[in-house]
């Protein structure tokens, strides 16, 4: 009997940027009698059927963009005798799903590191339960990722989960609803621990896989100060030390270190945290910039972001500290108009941005956009394949519609095609070496520009294109791509690296 950890992937690049993390999560939370399960990374190579053999334990982890290819896999591996189990973030949205599309025996909702232990020991008795419950778990609870499992070779970035939660309401995220907004921090031995097992191995590049690394803002400080509210405040002043306590320990690890994390745009107004995460190596940054317009902020929830001038000014404060920003904008806003697109093209050349995204607006599910949408769609009878527009992620990828509510303004061709444009601007060879200039050797610039049209093939091409040879082709140049780019990230293995002590322990 062996367990397998799929993550499932219609892409397959041979080659991937980031580790998932959840697939050496759960490798370590698969109990020792079960052995060390197999991984498979579809992202990298798809599964192979007859891998699998009656007894087997499947277990297969779903977000809404790869549920359909997860039902897949769920599908083939029942049929040749698998005891098969989802979980992930959709799963945990959808369960009832998982049985109906997936086959599913059984299906874990919320956190997986104790609940899995518990149905992989329930399958090997033969007596699966249905659903588990997996609830939010406390970050002491975390467990370590198992990177000893991992093909080594196959990844540019690893990562690593500092804090999971939200305390934002962002309306096309699900994030605060589904991890909640109480912010359930790793303490810092356990961080380091995992960052420096990585370094060992060879990583430089570590990506924090966390929803919100900057947790507490100054602006929340004041406000529990206003209001006198002393616990609040102390609460929030232990969860901010503790931040500052993991950034001290970062700082001391190796000096070619990179870590990248998301960070709402806050972070700019507090120069004493932009520093520490100088210091700790934290070189880059994904800011939800969203919307330029103050309109477009409101239409998200997410008026504590800045917009026009000021908001240039705010992204640049972190270049200033020396942290790179990846701008993440969404088009198809209400209040979105053609002009829209290039005030966003602009703003993303002024502020200084390393690199950005522009993605369609996509009701994901759990988010209050989605449960305003389904409402709007209680009458439309349009099936694609059977299926309701409301259910879009179940129709097959060649059919799928790629923007799926009626925008006041624009049609979704029209949205596709001018955010195409915006990528196809941001991304130009001539933009891309403009931006290289902050790097000052020739090897490192091309090294940016090799980086940045990897970034594009695998993110806009595949994420937006319509068509079907563009779609193959970029798959194909993304492969060699990805291929080419790995070294450039690869770090001497550092078999001897100590693990930094706690400050107080220093004194
Ligand atoms: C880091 C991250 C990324 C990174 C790295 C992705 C990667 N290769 O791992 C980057 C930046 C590349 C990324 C990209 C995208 N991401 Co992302 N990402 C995250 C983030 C912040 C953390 C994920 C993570 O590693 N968590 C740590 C692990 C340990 O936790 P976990 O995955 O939740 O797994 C736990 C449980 O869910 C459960 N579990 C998971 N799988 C399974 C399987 C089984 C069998 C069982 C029993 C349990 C189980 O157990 C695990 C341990 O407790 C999440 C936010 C979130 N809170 O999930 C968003 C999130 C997953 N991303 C999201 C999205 C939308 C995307 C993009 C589509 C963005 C875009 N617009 O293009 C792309 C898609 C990339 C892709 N093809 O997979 C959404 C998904 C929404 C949805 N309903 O599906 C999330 C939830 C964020 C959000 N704003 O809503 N992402
Ligand atoms: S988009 Fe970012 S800031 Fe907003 S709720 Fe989600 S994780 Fe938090």
């Amino acid at each position: 009997m062996s367990v397998h950890l799929v993550n499932p992937s219609d892409n397959s690049f041979g080659t991937a940027v980031i580790t998932p993390r959840w697939l050496f999560v759960l490798a370590a939370a698969t109990p020792q009698a079960a052995g060390d399960p197999i991984l498979v990374d579809e992202s990298l190579e798809q599964i192979v059927p007859e891998t699998i053999m009656p007894g087997d334990i499947v277990g297969i982890s779903v977000h809404t963009g790869n549920a359909l290819r997860g039902y897949e896999v769920g599908r083939m591996a029942r049929q040749r005798g698998a005891w098969v189990v989802y979980g992930g973030i959709h799963a945990t949205l959808f369960p009832e799903e998982t049985f109906e599309r997936g086959e599913a025996h059984a299906v874990v909702k919320g956190d997986g590191d104790i609940a899995w232990g518990k149905v992989v020991t329930d399958c090997l008795a033969g007596e699966p339960g249905t659903i588990y419950e997996g609830g939010r778990i406390e970050g002491s609870e975390f467990l370590a990722a198992r990177w000893d499992l991992m093909p080594r070779n196959r990844y540019m970035w690893a990562s690593v989960q500092t804090v999971r939660g939200c305390p934002k309401h962002c309306s096309f995220c699900s994030v605060w609803r589904t991890d909640g907004q109480r912010p359930r921090q790793r303490s810092s031995d356990a961080v380091i621990e995992e960052v420096v097992q990585l370094r060992r191995l060879g990583f430089r590049f570590i990506a924090l896989a966390d929803d919100n690394f900057y947790p507490v803002t100054l602006t929340d400080l004041e406000l529990a100060q206003k209001q006198n509210n002393n616990e609040r405040l102390n609460e929030l002043k232990a969860i901010r030390a503790e931040r500052f306590e993991l950034m001290e320990r970062l700082a001391k690890l190796p000096k070619d270190t990179i870590l990248f994390t998301q960070i709402t745009m806050e972070a700019g107004e507090d120069p004493e945290f932009l520093r520490a995460m100088r210091a700790a190596h934290i070189q880059g940054v994904l800011v939800g910039v969203e919307a330029v317009t103050p309109e477009g902020l409101k239409d998200v929830y997410k008026d504590f972001n800045f917009a026009g001038a000021s908001l240039a000014e705010r992204l640049r404060t972190f270049r200033q500290h020396g942290i790179y920003v990846l701008g993440s904008f969404i088009f198809g806003l209400p209040s979105d108009r053609p002009q829209t697109f290039e005030a966003t093209a602009a703003l993303a050349e002024q502020a200084d941005l390393a690199f950005a995204q522009f993605v369609m607006l996509t009701p994901y599910p759990g988010t209050v956009d989605f449960a305003r949408w389904e409402k709007t769609m209680e009458g439309d009878t349009t099936r694609i394949g059977g299926v309701p527009l409301t259910r879009v992620w179940l129709i097959p990828r060649a059919v799928r519609p790629q923007l799926y509510w009626n925008h006041p303004a624009m049609s979704a061709d029209e949205i596709r095609s001018r955010t195409q444009g915006v990528w196809d601007r941001f991304y130009s060879l001539r933009s891309i070496w403009k931006r290289a200039k902050f790097i000052p050797s020739i090897k490192g610039r091309l090294a940016f520009v090799l980086i940045s049209k990897l970034y594009r093939r695998m993110y806009a091409d595949t994420g937006i294109a319509t068509d079907s040879a563009r779609l193959a082709w970029s798959a194909r140049r993304a492969r060699w791509l990805a291929k080419s780019c790995r070294r450039l990230f690869a770090g001497q293995p550092m078999p001897g690296l100590r693990v930094p002590p706690r400050v107080s322990n220093l004194i």
